[in-house]
């Protein structure tokens, strides 16, 4: 007789499967496994063979379905955004905007429209890691009454190149080196810069890049931007100006580059975790939603083109109108199905929203589609579940791959008569409520000649990133000035470190000096321009610290707390109150995860093991350690890189008496930011030391 199989072994009983438990989503009643040709599996552990060891049989459907299934699970990653993180949730708006926009989601106070948001780095693959220095994408789809409305901005409000006809190599410059095939995810290398450095029109937003604003903290604490110039309409036809913009409620944080760097090494998904544990414990991530709004007037004011996406217009110039917000609540079911198969598209625009001539936007509005068909492999990529829109969708499309839909009736083309014989006759046109593009021909120049030129307009690089560096606080400045060093540093070419430092000449002589130094090389002449550079008055508003984005709170944070056998209970207990009251969230960490004995008796269970989790995944830490537990750590490196990573990075750490040693150990200086662990620390953890970093780091 045969032996049972190793699924009758573990269940004792054959047959009996934990599947008699129904699934939920199963199609079969009973919630029995099955085949997707609705056949009830009735041994899921083998396959079927001729005799006990013999060969396998051509006729195991369910095993030939199974297998052909798994093959084809992946589809083609986003050539560029590939690693992201998306969430449900809603948008609600504040006021009005009827006065200038007729789209339906702007028109009623209060009102929510149901989204769908992805955030993404741009140049790594699919598995990635979540902290390299780069931009992230902020993609929103707005489910609106009147169709989706697709907001597809990143984290930076300006992009690299004025003309889509440079993204290609743009993108190939940034990836895998076409021969070698690293590095992954890094701007860090030649062929990059080599292409920047020949971009003049790039530097702002390389002002941008090598900023604190590419190594997020958390993406609930990212801003976002529409990048170009859009417009809004109202009812009457009439157009403005508008730039979007979302600002994270949980204020703007970064990392600095040592910890982004050590958090891609202690959790590759340190960003998608956050956001998933965020929602999931109900602290649901929300931005406000604002606009900056303007005529053509205010435009041809400027010193630079609208039209121009290397371009922003300053807070202090047109302030941003908070008319919203946004508030993710829903972590999506199923990654694969939403947060790799959700199509954002520019093009998605409802009426009351049209495009302006911005070269990159409208190269953008060709490419999405394409890129649709190539990863989902169909042309009705539309009718998954997380890129169908929420309202009626009617037209005479038909048939095509993986066609879901089964319309009714013999009319599928349009003007038709068959109402005349009483049958179906399908939708028809609607001139009232359907989209029309904003006409504008004034602005447009539609009689102009063909040409592939650059307006004149487009001219300036310099102004706007001198305007950025210049703007930004001085800890701000020097971490850009020592990225761009780290940068060039792994550039092997030295005509490129050359021509780069000549560009930067232009950006500010103090901080082309600075990088120089950081080579060790001498400053070039400047590059030459194509306009004068200006100087514009500065934007405090771009500065992440003291800006007025910056908040100073536990809020949404994560303490550490360091315990080992000994700590004082009630230490440790009334620290996890203050901390929870605070709005933050305390994590215990232990040497062993099971927990330490502590100073009662009792045993604290941790919530995450010391090796596992170095000091990078926390924003402040608390050591309440005991003669005892201290003792022990002393000779424990997790322990010590523990603390000193923490004063390295600026954090605020709070300390019972025994656990100096640890500390003394590590180089901790005593300053504002060290404290002892109680009500002094809950208060002094809102922020980082930044008047620390001299001491700790040598930046350019
Ligand atoms: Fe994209 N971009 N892009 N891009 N982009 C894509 O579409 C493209 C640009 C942005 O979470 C692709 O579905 C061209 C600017 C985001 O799924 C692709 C040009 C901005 C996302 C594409 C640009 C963006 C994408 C790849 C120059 C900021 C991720 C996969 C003309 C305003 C959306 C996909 C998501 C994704 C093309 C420039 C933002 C290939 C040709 C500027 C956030 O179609």
């Amino acid at each position: 007789m045969a032996t049972p199989s190793n699924h009758d072994v573990e269940t004792g009983k054959g047959g009996e499967t934990h599947q008699r438990v129904p699934a939920k989503g199963s199609h079969d009643p009973e919630g029995h496994l099955t085949t997707n040709q609705g056949i009830r599996v009735s041994d899921n552990q083998n396959q079927l063979k001729s005799g006990e060891r013999g060969p396998v049989l051509l006729e195991d459907f369910v095993l030939r379905e199974k297998i052909f299934h798994f093959d084809h699970e992946r589809i083609p990653e986003r050539i560029v955004h590939a690693r992201g993180s998306a969430a449900h949730g809603y948008f609600e708006l504040y006021e009005s905007l009827s006065d200038i926009s007729k789209a339906d989601l702007f028109q009623r106070a209060g009102e929510k429209t149901p989204v769908f948001t992805r955030f993404s780095t741009v140049a790594g693959g699919a598995g990635s890691v979540d902290t390299p220095r780069d931009v992230r994408g902020f993609a929103v789809k707005f489910y609106t009454r009147e169709g989706n409305w697709d907001l597809v901005g990143n984290n930076i409000p300006v992009f690299f190149i004025q003309d889509a006809i440079k993204f290609p190599d743009l993108i190939h410059s940034v990836k895998m080196e076409a021969d070698r095939g690293f590095p992954q995810a890094a701007s860090a290398h030649d062929t990059f810069w080599d292409f920047i450095s020949l971009m003049p029109e790039s530097t702002h937003m390389i002002m941008w890049a090598m900023s604190d604003r590419t190594i997020p903290r958390s993406l609930r604490t990212i801003e976002g931007f529409g990048v170009h110039t859009f417009r809004l309409v109202n009812a009457n036809g009439k157009s403005t100006f508008v730039k979007f913009h979302w600002k994270p409620k949980q204020g703007l944080q970064s990392t600095l580059w040592d910890e982004a760097v050590k958090i891609a090494g202690a959790d590759p998904d340190f960003h998608r975790r956050d956001l998933f544990e965020a929602i999931s414990r109900g602290d649901y991530p929300e931005w406000e939603f604002g606009i900056q709004a303007f005529d053509q007037k205010f435009a041809d004011a400027l010193p630079f083109d609208v039209l121009d996406p290397t371009k922003i217009i300053p807070e202090e110039v047109l302030p941003i109108r908070i008319v919203g917000r946004m508030v993710l609540d829903r972590w999506p079911d199923n990654f694969f199905a939403e947060t790799e198969q959700v199509a954002y598209c520019p093009a998605n625009v409802v009426p009351g929203i049209d495009f302006t001539n911005d070269p990159l936007l409208q190269g953008r509005l060709f490419s999405y589609l394409d890129t649709q068909k190539s990863r989902l492999g169909t042309a009705n990529f539309h009718q998954i579940p997380v890129n169908a829109p929420k309202c009626p969708v009617m037209n005479f499309q038909r048939d095509g791959q993986m066609q879901m839909l089964q319309p009714k009736g013999r009319a599928s083309y349009e003007p038709n008569s068959l109402d005349a014989a009483g049958e179906e006759t399908g939708p028809r046109e609607c001139p009232v409520t359907g989209f029309k593009t904003f006409e504008g021909r004034a602005e447009r120049d539609e009689e102009g000649d063909k040409l592939r030129i650059r307006p004149e307009s487009f001219a300036d690089h310099y102004s706007q990133a001198r305007l950025f560096f210049r703007s930004l606080a001085k800890p701000e400045q020097a971490h850009l000035a020592s990225a761009i060093v780290f940068e060039l540093s792994k550039v092997e070419l030295e005509h490129v470190r050359t021509r780069m430092l000549s560009n930067l000449v232009n950006v500010d002589p103090d901080l082309a000096g600075r990088v120089a130094k950081g080579l060790n090389a001498s400053v070039p002449k400047a590059s030459k321009t194509a306009a004068p550079v200006q100087d514009l008055d500065l934007s405090p508003a771009l500065r992440i610290i003291g800006g007025p984005r910056q908040l100073v709170t536990l809020e949404g944070r994560t303490v550490g707390i360091l315990i080992a056998d000994g700590s004082d209970a009630k230490c440790v207990a009334d620290l996890v109150a203050a901390v929870g009251e605070a709005g933050a969230r305390p994590l215990i960490i232990a040497p062993r995860v099971g927990g330490a004995k502590m100073s009662d008796g009792s045993l604290r269970k941790a919530d995450a093991q010391l090796a596992g989790c170095p000091s990078v995944m926390v924003d402040a830490i608390a050591v309440v350690l005991s003669k005892e537990g201290c003792d022990m750590l002393m000779n424990e490196a997790a322990a010590i890189q523990f603390v000193m990573d923490a004063f390295g990075h600026l954090k605020a750490i709070g300390l019972t008496p025994e656990a100096k040693p640890l500390l003394d150990k590590a180089g901790v200086k005593p300053d504002a930011g060290v404290v002892p662990a109680d009500k002094a620390f809950v208060k002094a953890a809102g922020t980082r030391y930044w008047d620390r970093e001299p001491s700790v780091r040598m930046l350019a």
